[in-house]
């Protein structure tokens, strides 16, 4: 199915950038962030728009993948349609937003390594029938393996990076003590992505349990409708696993 084009242009400069990361009150270490932040910035479209995102290479060979949008196959970021951009160098994503969904965008080249040093953003893409809620947050879930000091642990070899790696320190938006706080009966749209590199599920019937069941069901969209004074504030640094 096409979408009609809308003839409205999303345009945005994605430069990732070496950058202080905070990943919780005790840990501070060096990562990547596209704008400067960890994840990057969301990029918001609707249907029939077209991004038109340019790649501003700064500190090393790197690309962009589209995770779950249909593009055209040289738009994909992949080393199977698309040369890595080196350093210094830009390259200009364009295509057409045909569907409607929560998709992300991640490095598709030393790509365990880059997206655990926080290279990746959300892109959301909106029909014309979505609901209008009290809120609609962004949740990227991470986790990442830090050393003692806190710092990225060292990567293993060509298993490690192809096969991806679990992490020590599980993240939402890049913090390991994010807390939200959700107002009784204020009803919210939970847009979740799991940016891990291996990790799926978690043990525990816990909150991320819930969390990662209903990614996998409803691939990256939830609409939670919490009670009349039943959620007044949770903490998503309970997903950690006990
Ligand atoms: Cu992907």
């Amino acid at each position: 199915m096409t979408a009609s084009a809308t003839g409205r242009e999303v345009r945005h400069q994605l430069a990732p950038v070496s950058v202080e990361c905070e990943r919780d009150s005790g840990s501070r270490g060096q990562g990547s962030g596209s704008d400067g932040q960890v994840p990057g910035p969301v990029l918001r479209g609707k249907v029939g728009d077209t991004f038109a995102i340019e790649l501003r290479n700064l500190p090393e060979v790197t690309s962009s993948h589209w995770h779950g949008l249909r593009v055209p196959a040289a738009m994909d970021g992949t080393e199977l349609v698309q040369k890595p951009v080196r350093p210094g160098r830009s390259f200009q994503y364009r295509f057409l937003l045909p569907d409607a969904a929560t998709f992300w965008c991640h490095p598709h080249t030393n790509e365990t390594e880059q997206l655990e040093n926080g290279l990746y953003g959300a892109s959301i893409v909106r029909g014309p029938d979505e609901p209008v809620l009290d809120r609609e947050r962004v949740l990227m879930l991470d986790d990442v393996k830090l050393d003692k000091r806190g710092r990225l642990a060292p990567f293993g070899g060509l298993r490690g990076k192809h096969d991806g790696r679990f992490g020590n320190v599980r993240l939402t938006k890049g913090r390991a003590d994010l807390v939200l706080d959700v107002a009784a009966g204020q009803v919210e749209r939970w847009r979740l992505v799991n940016t891990s590199t291996r990790r799926r599920t978690c043990r525990g019937k816990t909150l991320s349990t819930c969390l990662d069941r209903a990614l996998c069901a409803s691939r990256g969209c939830l609409t939670i409708v919490p009670a009349v004074g039943c959620i007044t504030a949770t903490s998503l640094s309970t997903m950690r696993r006990g």
